[in-house]
C-alpha cells in the first residue's frame, strides 16, 4: 500500500531514512496553527575585518604559540587540540564483548575559509567559496592517501548555539583510521542498494526528487539542494550531485564551481529565513578512502541547523526523541516551500 501524498501532509506517520535505516516521526496535524514566521530583531554585532584577539586571523598567534601566516585565501593548520593523534599505538580489547575498545588514530586540521574575520560562507563570493572547495579537495587527497586514514570527515560548526567557539569563518577536518558510525551506516545501506539495483541509491533518489519537485530548494546544472524526505531537523538540507560522484577526488572543475554555487545558495537562503546569521553543523560524506572501489557511494553534504521557528527558538531533541525516535511537526515539503520562498541573494549587510 502506498501512503498517498495528501495523507503524509496531514496525518501522523513515520518516514525511513534509507541512508541510515533510522526513522523520523512526522506529526503534520500539529501544524494547524498559522505560520508565524517571526523575524524578531536579533542584536547584530558588527565585526571587524581583522580581530587582533582572534586565533584564526592572519598574522595572529594561536594558543600553542604558533603564529598564522599572513594568508590571503584559505589557510589550513593542524588542530592544536587534536582529538585524534597520528601516532596512537595500535591495540584494543581482544575477547570481551561487553567492554569493547580499540585504538584510534588520525589527523585533525582546521581550515580557515577566508582571511576576513567578519565573513561567513553566505557572505563570500562564489569564487572564494570555490577556493574553499579546492582546499577540501586537496586535503581529502593528501589525508586520504595515507595508509592510516580511511575516513576524511570535512565539516563546519557555525554559530555559538552549535558550540562554535569563534565566528571567524572556518571548518574542520578529522581524518581517521576507522570509518565513523554515520558514514559506516551509509556505507552499508548504499552498498546493499547497489547490490540489489545496480544503481547508486542517491542517484535514484535525486532523480525521483527532481521529478517530484516539492522538496527541492535549489538546482544548478550539477548539484541539487533539497530538504530530504526523512529530514529530522526542521530546516535540514542536503546537497547532492546529479551524476555519480563518490568523493572529492572525482570532482571536475565544473563540479567544483557548481558545488560552490550550491553552498552559496544554501547558506544565503538560511540567513534569509529568519534574518539571522544561521547556525548549523554541516559536513560532507564521501566514500571510504581505502583505495577500493565503492560504486554505490555518492558523496553529499548534510546541513543540520537547530533553529525551529525564529532566530531564537531552537529545536531540542528531548523526551520521546531521545528515548524513542526524532519527531517533527513541520513536514519536509513545508520546510522546502519556506526555503524556496526566501531569497538566495546576499543579505544587505553581508560583506
Ligand atoms: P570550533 O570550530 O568548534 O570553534 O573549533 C575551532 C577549533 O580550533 C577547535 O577544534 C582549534 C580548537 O581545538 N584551535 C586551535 O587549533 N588552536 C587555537 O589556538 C585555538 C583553537
Ligand atoms: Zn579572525
Amino acid at each position: 500500500m502506498t501512503l498517498d501524498h495528501l495523507a503524509w501532509t496531514t496525518a501522523p506517520h513515520r518516514r525511513l531514512n534509507p541512508l541510515t535505516g533510522e526513522r523520523v516521526l512526522v506529526s503534520p496535524h500539529r501544524m494547524g496553527r498559522p505560520w508565524q514566521g517571526q523575524t524578531e530583531a536579533v542584536a547584530s554585532t558588527t565585526m571587524p575585518a581583522h580581530d587582533p584577539s582572534c586565533y584564526l586571523c592572519p598574522g595572529n598567534t594561536r594558543v600553542g604559540g604558533i603564529a598564522n601566516p599572513n594568508y590571503d585565501g584559505t589557510f589550513v593548520f593542524d588542530n592544536d587540540f587534536a582529538a585524534l593523534l597520528p601516532d596512537t599505538p595500535a591495540g584494543g580489547t581482544a575477547d570481551d564483548e561487553l567492554f569493547v575498545a580499540e585504538a584510534e588514530s588520525g589527523v585533525c586540521r582546521v581550515v580557515c575559509f577566508s582571511p576576513r574575520h567578519d565573513l561567513t560562507l553566505a557572505g563570500m563570493s562564489v569564487d572564494d567559496i570555490r577556493r574553499v572547495v579546492e582546499t577540501w579537495i586537496g586535503q581529502s587527497a593528501e589525508l586520504g592517501a595515507r595508509d592510516d586514514v580511511v575516513s576524511v570527515q570535512i565539516f563546519e560548526n557555525r554559530g555559538a548555539v552549535m558550540g562554535c567557539s569563534n565566528p571567524h569563518p572556518h571548518g574542520q577536518i578529522w581524518a581517521s583510521r576507522h570509518l565513523p558510525d554515520e558514514p559506516a551506516k551509509e556505507d552499508v545501506r548504499q552498498r546493499d542498494y547497489f547490490a540489489r539495483h545496480g544503481r547508486p541509491m542517491l542517484l535514484d533518489y535525486v532523480e525521483r526528487e527532481l521529478a517530484a519537485g516539492d522538496r527541492i530548494v535549489h538546482v544548478n546544472d550539477r548539484f541539487v539542494v533539497l530538504v530530504p524526505f526523512w529530514a529530522v531537523w526542521p530546516f535540514e538540507k542536503m546537497i547532492l550531485p546529479r551524476r555519480s560522484i563518490g568523493g572529492f577526488d572525482e570532482l571536475e572543475p565544473a563540479d567544483t564551481q557548481a558545488l560552490a554555487e550550491a553552498l552559496s545558495a544554501i547558506t544565503r537562503r538560511y540567513d534569509a529565513l529568519f534574518r539571522v546569521s544561521f547556525p548549523y553543523s554541516m559536513g560532507f560524506h564521501q566514500k571510504p578512502l581505502d583505495g577500493k572501489d565503492h560504486p554505490g557511494w555518492v558523496m553529499h553534504a548534510h546541513f543540520y541547523p537547530p533553529l525551529l521557528r525564529s532566530a531564537t527558538v531552537k529545536k531540542f531533541m528531548v523526551g520521546f526523541e531521545m528515548l524513542g525516535s526524532p519527531q517533527r511537526d513541520l513536514t519536509a515539503e513545508a520546510a522546502a516551500e519556506r526555503l524556496r520562498a526566501v531569497s538566495g541573494e546576499p543579505r544587505p549587510d553581508a560583506g
